[in-house]
């Protein structure tokens, strides 16, 4: 029934096999039939955005599918998490995102970091990150989780950042620049290894801003946030090297496709390019609409 090709054995179902895939996999309810523009739907976002990427990555790094599994065939639920670099526009694009459609916008919770109880964690972390480095990532994973298992009612739930970047990018920077002991480097593998194998995190598109670490940098001192003013050059450098490595090279687990997207340029452009991959990014919204048409 499905064709599969060698290397990557999902994402070169050929189109035609597509709506039987669903069926199979269960992608859509037992009871709905999806038609030919929801298959379409869904074979588009991910042959396009994942089948490139993920072609050169051998089968197991390949990830599990689950795409917007419809929840009694009323309410398509699409996952989507934006990452990148400090200062490479995420903001830009949640704000976008939130004025042209139903989708349910997740920004970073940094006011609960920099108020938990009085204590300012993120101020602490960039002001003494061998002291505070740990405690505020233990932090920023419990409040990530709380943003992953979120109910929320629109179809499509767009997050800033996950888990996955937590661990692969900030928790592994600091721990490879000795900000983080060993001891605790393993004490958050750990509590990672345990919520990533034992929840269903629920993640179904990465939108990736890939941004020269130069660029941030220039964003980042127009911004004036005030903590991260003395962030260096470098230590941006090594932030982008790790989204690459996670998110280009494929050398940690993907949760999901990755769709890349050029953050190197100015707002109306960047606004031009979330328009023209606007569709891939809502993709449940596609698959809704067509729903209620057929
Ligand atoms: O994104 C807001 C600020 O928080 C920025 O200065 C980078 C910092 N940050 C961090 O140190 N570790 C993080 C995140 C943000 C987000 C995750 C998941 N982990």
């Amino acid at each position: 029934m499905v064709t599969v090709c060698d290397n990557c054995s999902m994402f070169s179902i050929k189109r035609f096999l597509w709506r039987e895939y669903c069926l199979m996999s269960r992608t859509f309810c037992r009871d709905h039939v999806p038609s030919r523009t929801q298959t379409y739907a869904v074979w588009r976002v991910f042959h396009t955005s994942a089948c490139e990427q993920h072609h050169h990555l051998p089968t197991s790094r390949i990830p599990r599918i689950r795409v917007a599994m419809y929840d009694h065939c009323k309410r398509p639920k699409f996952t989507v998490c934006v990452e990148g670099n400090i200062g490479s526009g995420k903001t830009t694009l949640l704000e976008y995102f939130a004025s042209v459609g139903d989708v349910e916008i997740l920004a970073e919770p940094v006011d609960k970091w920099r108020n938990v109880n009085g204590h300012n964690l993120l101020d602490l972390m960039y002001k003494d990150p061998h002291r505070w480095a740990h405690l505020f990532q233990a932090y920023v994973q419990l409040t990530m989780m709380e943003q992953h298992l979120k109910n929320t009612l629109s179809p499509v739930k767009l997050i800033e950042r996950s888990l996955y970047s937590a661990r692969y990018c900030f928790v592994e920077n600091l721990y490879r620049e000795g900000k983080m002991s060993e001891a605790e480097y393993n004490v958050y593998c750990q509590w990672y290894n345990m919520i990533v194998q034992n929840m269903d995190v629920g993640v179904d598109l990465i939108v990736y801003l890939r941004a020269d670490p130069e660029k941030v940098f220039e964003r980042i001192k127009k911004r004036s946030r005030k903590e991260e003013q003395l962030i260096p050059l470098e230590y941006l450098k090594d932030l982008h090297a790790l989204h690459e490595e996670w998110l280009i090279e494929g050398k940690h687990p993907l949760p999901a496709p990755v769709l890349v997207l050029n953050a190197n340029e100015d707002l109306p452009v960047m606004e031009r390019i979330f328009k023209e991959n606007a569709a891939s990014i809502l993709c449940s919204n596609q698959l809704k609409e067509s729903a209620s048409t057929n």
